[in-house]
């Protein structure tokens, strides 16, 4: 299948979804909003893709929205962008964060608005030492959408959350590292080939038990830790039963490497 935005490969259990509108620092159409959903259904759906990496073309991740598109004269009515956000951002973001298999983003180059929203819905972020990420929202009177508001304060805790969402600035990725808001930043020509790394590595391991991990981790930061122990129960209770399980058992006893499946 051909794609106008973005491009999109399967192999070895590993999907790579790579934004591609460089000239426009990868920003966000109606066109890529639609070609994304596409491919995150398949993926969603296809039980042999077992990871998914996004990546951007070029030098850049993502700009966020396509400000092209949200240009009006003075007699022309708004946008509405609570629809756009509604329609398109927020099932974007559920997407990937509901997605039961990890999904790891490699951080190409600078990563605004929206884009740096996306890249924190992502499991892992790993991201290249030239790479950045800017709050650029409070620069066009906007707030930090598709979970910004969220995901920022709870990587960063609140007083770097508000500098960063206040005032726009630029967080390099090595800082963004040291912050722990992102997994690791690698040197630029290193990092497609470490993020290849990963996928390919976590697309060997049990799936359905790094699914439940991601859930019951996503959602640790609003449970109390009494709704969290019953969670962790009913996971333990359902991977007990499955068939990775059984053979990393069976594979740790008879002293060889496991061999997941996935279920
Ligand atoms: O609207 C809704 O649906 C609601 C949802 C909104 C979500 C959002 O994401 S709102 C935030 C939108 N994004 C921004 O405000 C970021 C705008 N971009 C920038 O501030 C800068 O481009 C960057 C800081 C990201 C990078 O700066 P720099 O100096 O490295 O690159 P540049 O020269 O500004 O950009 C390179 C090209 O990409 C340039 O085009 P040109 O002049 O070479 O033809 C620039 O216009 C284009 N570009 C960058 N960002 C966008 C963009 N074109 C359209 N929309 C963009 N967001």
């Amino acid at each position: 299948m051909t794609f106008e935005t973005i491009a999109f490969e399967v192999e070895n259990n590993v999907a790579k979804l790579t934004l591609n509108r460089p000239d426009s620092l990868n920003s966000f159409t109606q066109k890529m909003h639609e070609e994304v959903r596409s491919v995150l259904t398949q993926v969603r759906d296809d039980a042999s893709i077992r990871c998914l990496l996004i990546t951007g073309a070029g030098r850049g991740f993502c700009a966020g929205q396509d400000l092209n598109d949200r240009s009006v004269k003075s007699d022309q009515a708004a946008p509405d962008l609570g629809e756009s956000v509604e329609k398109n951002y927020n099932p974007l973001i559920r997407t990937i964060f509901d997605l039961e298999k990890p999904v790891i983003c490699a951080v190409n180059g600078v990563a605004a608005g929206a884009g740096a929203s996306i890249a924190l819905a992502c499991d892992i972020v790993i991201a290249a030492r030239s790479a950045s990420f800017i709050q650029a929202f409070c620069k066009i009177g906007l707030v930090p959408d598709s979970g910004g508001t969220w995901s920022l304060p709870r990587a960063l805790g609140l007083p770097r959350a508000k500098a960063l969402a206040l005032l726009g600035d630029k967080l390099s990725a090595e800082q963004a590292a040291q912050w722990g808001m992102i997994w690791q930043c690698v040197d630029d020509d290193k990092l497609q080939e470490e993020a290849l790394k990963l996928a390919a590595h976590l697309a060997t391991q049990p799936t359905k038990g790094l699914a439940r991990i991601k859930k019951l981790l996503n959602e640790s930061m609003s449970n109390p830790l009494h709704v969290q122990l019953e969670a962790e129960k009913a996971a333990m209770r359902e991977l007990g039963r499955s068939n990775d399980y059984r053979e990393g058992v069976a594979a740790f006893i008879e002293k060889r490497a496991p061999k997941f499946q996935g279920n």
